[in-house]
């Protein structure tokens, strides 16, 4: 039986330095999202977008090395009552970004209704920062620590309970660039990780095997949260912070699909779509290409 999937557009650009990231829901859904789903006979109910505070000037406002930080926790609310919302219906919550500081708030609206939340992080970075550790103070940065209860309470504490979910239950896939304070963290607390270079030595497909079986055994549910700079920027380059060396556009089709045949995910977001930076709408096209992957479109 098909869920019905319900899409939540959250035009969030205070999580980092450059404006144009918040255009990326309505990128994703010019980019046919809703028509490419039905496609698949789930019944799509697009609830539109979160409010969003606008910032005068999104490089400002650095408080104690937390930039734009109300605006992110006040987002993150509203975000997770909706997600929370959305779930209790029995619906699949599909979160288009918007930067990464927003799964703050789909993790608190999701977490709730499992006992042990698994996430895969798919993502050029590893977004375990604190501002004690980050080096640019953008929030889009630190929601992996804010979501495992580590950083500030306004960011640990969105729908009042902390942690929201445990590092063993996180398999990080595609890391390529991670901050001294971030690997020092990942080998305290023992997140597993796949970063480009077991990518390449094992391949996707292994890779995925291990990633789902290891979440399989531990978890009641499957958070994805896809940052678009998980993939290399030649197929992906509508990002705000572009790493080379990442993940093809058809490894990461491969991992949707093997996340599809699993069917282990609960819960999707794909964020840092960038339509500005982009190339006519190249990345927020690959992006739906990979949920009509993750939803159950074949070659065949
Ligand atoms: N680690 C760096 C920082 O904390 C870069 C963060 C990169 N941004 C993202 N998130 N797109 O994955 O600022
Ligand atoms: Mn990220
Ligand atoms: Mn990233
Ligand atoms: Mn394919």
């Amino acid at each position: 039986m098909k869920k019905n999937i319900s899409i939540i557009g959250v035009p969030m650009d205070l999580g980092q330095m450059r404006r144009g990231v918040d255009m990326g829901p309505s990128a994703i859904r010019y980019a046919g999202v809703t028509e490419r789903l039905e496609q698949l006979n789930y019944k799509i109910d697009d609830l539109g977008d979160i409010e969003i505070a606008r910032a005068q000037k999104i490089t400002d406002n650095q408080e104690g090395n937390l930039r734009n930080l109300k605006g992110v926790s006040d987002a993150s609310e509203k975000l997770a009552a909706k997600v929370d919302e959305v779930i209790t219906k029995g619906e699949f919550p599909l979160v288009l970004g918007g930067d990464h500081s927003i799964a703050i708030g789909t993790l608190a609206g999701v977490a709730k209704h499992y006992k042990n939340l698994g996430v895969i992080w798919y993502d050029a970075h590893g977004d375990l920062n604190t501002a004690e550790t980050s080096p640019t103070g953008n929030i889009h940065g630190m929601p992996l620590a804010a979501s495992l209860g580590i950083g500030h309470p306004a960011l640990t504490n969105i729908a009042g309970y902390s942690p929201k979910i445990k590092p063993e239950n996180i398999v990080i896939i595609g890391a390529r660039s991670l901050d001294e304070g971030e690997k020092k963290l990942i080998k305290e607390i023992g997140i597993k990780v796949y970063t480009m270079h077991e990518i390449d030595q094992l391949g996707m497909a292994t890779v995925m095997a291990e990633a789902i079986d290891y979440l399989k055994e531990r978890t009641d549910g499957v958070h994805l949260s896809l940052d678009l700079d998980g993939l290399d920027p030649h197929d992906a380059p509508g990002v705000g912070t572009p790493v080379l060396g990442g993940i093809s556009y058809r490894e990461s089709h491969l991992a949707m699909e093997m996340l599809e045949d699993a069917k282990i995910i609960t819960s999707a977001e794909f964020v840092e779509v960038n339509p500005i930076l982009d190339d006519k709408n190249k990345t927020a096209t690959v992006a739906v290409a990979l949920m009509g992957s993750l939803f159950g479109e074949k070659l065949l």
